[in-house]
């Protein structure tokens, strides 16, 4: 494994460090200390020609101004309904930065955060210590993320989080994959192990009901070709997908998702032990200055996996809790083929 830290740009007068790791296959991952973001996936495909598979951008200004894209979430992923939850009976309100909704961790979430990064053991770590003050959310955390990647191609991200009072944690990695050389997603195609996504209102939070995928096109259950999945969404439900999957009871190595590009060879296979993953496919990406280019309609595909957001606020939907003093880690796998 050959590593490498470099200075990536400076951001409000700070340094923000870029480190890689490269395996012997030559397949390498890149992340940022401002927010955490994984700034590159590079892998080659089926006649050796290596690409970054990520919507990465050059410069912190830009990924600030833009936000999420392939940032660390956190405490929360998603939206929690009016900042609004309750721990142990205790009502708490959260900062909201999408009019009453809090979105991943509000105006002063884990993406907005510059971390402390080092290598430790050829991984990537960055962690941060988080006051209840700085986020507004109940106790002051110390979170660490871990990059990692083995010599079978497999990138592991780890968050681990502990906190001094009762609090949420639900971290994820907002990852936007395009697998191919070209501009869009089109010729690829994805499955995920998901009988049912969440009913949303119209600002996407929660209703709180379960719908079955079968005879729709949120219907992800075999490969399907993401263009026709985005065509039959616009024609059927008028959008495109910005979708909350409840993932299927499954052993941890079993993957929760595959998102393949027949034309290249290329392949990524998500693993996670936890219940939901959600997919967007953003139509409005014009003015985005990717590393590949500017941004047009479906560029890239978010797979996000996390635990159903709004967790607290919903029967049926698991628990976020983050118990005071208790260490939680979560991981996340992205296994490259090609
Ligand atoms: C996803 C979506 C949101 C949002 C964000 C950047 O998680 O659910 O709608 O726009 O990412």
């Amino acid at each position: 494994m050959q590593i490498k830290k470099e200075l990536f740009d400076k951001y409000n007068g700070q340094d923000i460090q870029r480190f890689t790791l490269t395996n012997d296959n030559g397949v390498s991952i890149s992340a940022i200390s401002l927010g955490a973001t994984w700034n590159a996936f590079e892998f080659p495909d089926k006649n050796g020609k290596k690409a970054n598979v990520l919507l990465s951008m050059d410069n912190s200004e830009e990924i600030m101004k833009n936000q999420y894209f392939c940032q660390a979430i956190g405490r929360t992923a998603g939206r929690i309904t009016k900042g609004t939850f309750s721990i142990k009976g205790k009502e708490y309100h959260v900062d909201a930065n999408e009019g009453t909704t809090t979105l991943h961790g509000g105006p002063h979430g884990f993406n907005t955060q510059i971390w402390n990064g080092s290598f430790e053991d050829n991984q990537i770590v960055f962690e941060k210590h988080i006051d209840s003050t700085d986020d507004s959310f109940p106790g002051n955390i110390d979170v660490k993320i871990v990059f990692a990647l083995s010599d079978d191609n497999e990138v592991t991200i780890t968050y681990s989080a502990k906190s001094d009072a009762d609090t949420l944690f639900n971290p994820t990695q907002h990852a936007y994959f395009n697998l191919s050389d070209h501009d869009n997603v089109y010729g690829q195609t994805l499955t995920i192990n998901a009988d049912k996504y969440l009913e949303l209102n119209k600002d996407k939070t929660p209703t709180g009901k379960m719908v079955n995928v079968a005879n729709t096109a949120y219907d992800f259950r075999s490969d399907l070709n993401i263009k026709k999945g985005i065509d039959d969404m616009k024609q059927s439900v008028g959008h495109t997908y910005d979708e909350v999957y409840v993932i299927n009871d499954h052993s941890v190595d079993q993957p929760i998702a595959t998102l393949a590009d027949p034309d290249s060879g290329r392949k990524v296979s998500i693993k996670s032990a936890r219940n939901a993953l959600v997919v967007f496919t953003p139509d409005d990406l014009d003015g985005v200055k990717f590393t590949r280019g500017d941004g047009v309609a479906h560029m890239g595909i978010a797979l996000e996996a996390q635990n159903l957001p709004d967790t607290p606020n919903h029967e049926g939907f698991g628990s976020v809790l983050l118990p005071a003093g208790e260490e939680k880690t979560y991981t996340i796998k992205y296994k490259a083929e090609f």
